[in-house]
């Protein structure tokens, strides 16, 4: 099989401290780096997505403007292109990570598969060109772009793993909801605390 490794969003604002910090994120952005250093050579890529939103709108909607954001599909301003809190958490070794996709430019994206690499392929385009059947995803946040990323991925038709233990959540119940609708999809979750 030829398989892809996601790293989903693992950006500042998305870790301790960020606009829209997530418990538990920076000990998942140096988990990963100890993942990589142990398996890196069992991907045949290791793709990482940024949401990449853009500073002058709201995003379609997605930063809260005049409201307070509701924290579903209303933000606060998080990951504006080019500024600290969209960079990669300096936790993450991204020497071994091979391309990197950038989402959200303009729009709420909450899944890789919306984003471009720096060539501006798409990440369906590169999965086909590659020959990829077997995904495992990491990341932040387990609720909602490593749900997004996921189930595209396995309604690509590939193979979908996510490494629970690698992933942090916004919420407690949206993320015990997530990993429920990805093992429905059909996703397996490794381990599977249930
Ligand atoms: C995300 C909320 C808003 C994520 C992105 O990366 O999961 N969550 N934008």
């Amino acid at each position: 099989m030829v398989s892809a490794l996601f790293i989903i969003d693992v950006q500042n604002d998305f870790t301790e401290g960020g606009a829209l910090g997530v418990a538990g994120g920076a000990a998942v952005a140096a988990d990963i780096t100890t993942f990589l250093w142990a398996n890196a050579q069992d991907y045949c890529v290791v793709i990482a997505s940024r949401d990449w939103h853009d500073a002058t709108n709201d995003n379609g909607g997605h930063f809260a403007v005049d409201e307070e954001p509701n924290f579903v599909d209303t933000w606060p301003r998080h990951c504006v292109a080019g500024t600290t809190g969209a960079e990669y958490h300096p936790a993450l070794n991204t020497e071994q990570i091979s391309l990197h996709v950038r989402k959200g430019q303009g729009v709420p994206a909450y899944s890789i598969f919306e984003g471009t690499t720096d060539d501006g392929e798409t990440v369906p385009a590169l999965l086909d060109r590659l020959g990829v059947d077997r995904i495992d995803v990491a990341g932040i946040a387990t609720d909602y772009c490593v749900l997004a990323s996921a189930m595209d991925a396995a309604a690509s038709g590939r193979k979908v793993s996510v490494l629970t233990k690698l992933t942090a959540g916004v919420a407690p119940e949206s993320s015990v909801a997530a990993l429920a609708t990805m093992k429905e999809a059909g996703i397996t979750l490794v381990p599977d605390d249930e």
